[in-house]
């Protein structure tokens, strides 16, 4: 049922991918046109490091802090969490939100690990409740090749064998709101891609189709 009053609802975007894919280019991209359009947006990133637990992951991922792979990993599903409330006040308000990773980074890097008890269908599970996307970018790319991009190395994930791994944990994900593009395409390209799928549905949500969760 639709909303009797109030404004027309923002879209929720993600952008996934292997890390160094070249999502956060993208997404300023993207949120740069949306704000020359006029159309209300706000980028966000997760993990949101400067939370309490964002603070702890971020120790984690910096090595700093050691922690298991079960308790880091509810780490970042309380940091989507506690983001919920927010989000849905903002969409709700006719916000699109741009987000650089959401739930699917959490399947997709922490199945990678084969840790038996989580697997895909736990990761999914402790998802549950918070807003659906209404896009999923996923901006593919050969480890191969984000190994040789600037920076890559630094952080705890970044080492060519788990992101190999990570890549085809994501390649099992695809659902009915996945966009998947060739991310060794030059940014501009990639960049027509994303604008023209993102119009598509900021239309449908502002034109009245439900938030799923
Ligand atoms: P960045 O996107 O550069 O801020 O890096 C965040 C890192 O954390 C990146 O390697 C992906 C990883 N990550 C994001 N969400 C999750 C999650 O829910 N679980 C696990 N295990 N890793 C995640
Ligand atoms: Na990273
Ligand atoms: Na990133």
């Amino acid at each position: 049922t639709p909303a009797l009053a109030g404004p027309r609802r923002g879209a929720l975007i993600v952008f996934e991918g292997i890390d160094r894919c070249g999502k956060s280019t993208q997404c300023s991209l993207l949120l740069e046109s949306l704000q020359k359009q006029g159309v209300p947006a706000e980028l966000w990133r997760f993990p949101d490091r400067t939370t309490l637990i964002g603070g702890l992951i971020n120790e984690y991922l910096q090595k700093k802090a050691s922690l298991n792979d079960a308790a880091v990993h509810m780490l970042f599903v309380a940091n989507r969490h506690e983001k919920r409330d927010e989000m849905l006040r903002l969409l709700a308000g006719g916000t699109t939100l741009v987000l650089d990773r959401y739930s699917y980074s959490g399947v997709a890097y922490t199945a990678a690990k084969g840790v038996p008890h989580l697997g895909p269908d736990f990761c999914r599970s402790v998802e549950s409740g918070l807003p659906a996307a209404d896009l999923v970018v996923y901006l593919d790319l050969d480890p191969e090749l984000s190994a040789a991009r600037g920076g890559f190395g630094g952080e705890r994930y970044e080492k060519l064998e788990f992101q190999k791994k990570v890549r085809s944990q994501y390649g099992a994900l695809a659902d009915g709101r996945w966009l998947r593009l060739d991310a060794s395409q030059p940014a501009e390209l990639l960049q027509a891609q994303v604008a023209a799928a993102v119009q598509r549905v900021v239309e449908q949500a502002a034109a009245g189709e439900q938030l799923g969760q």
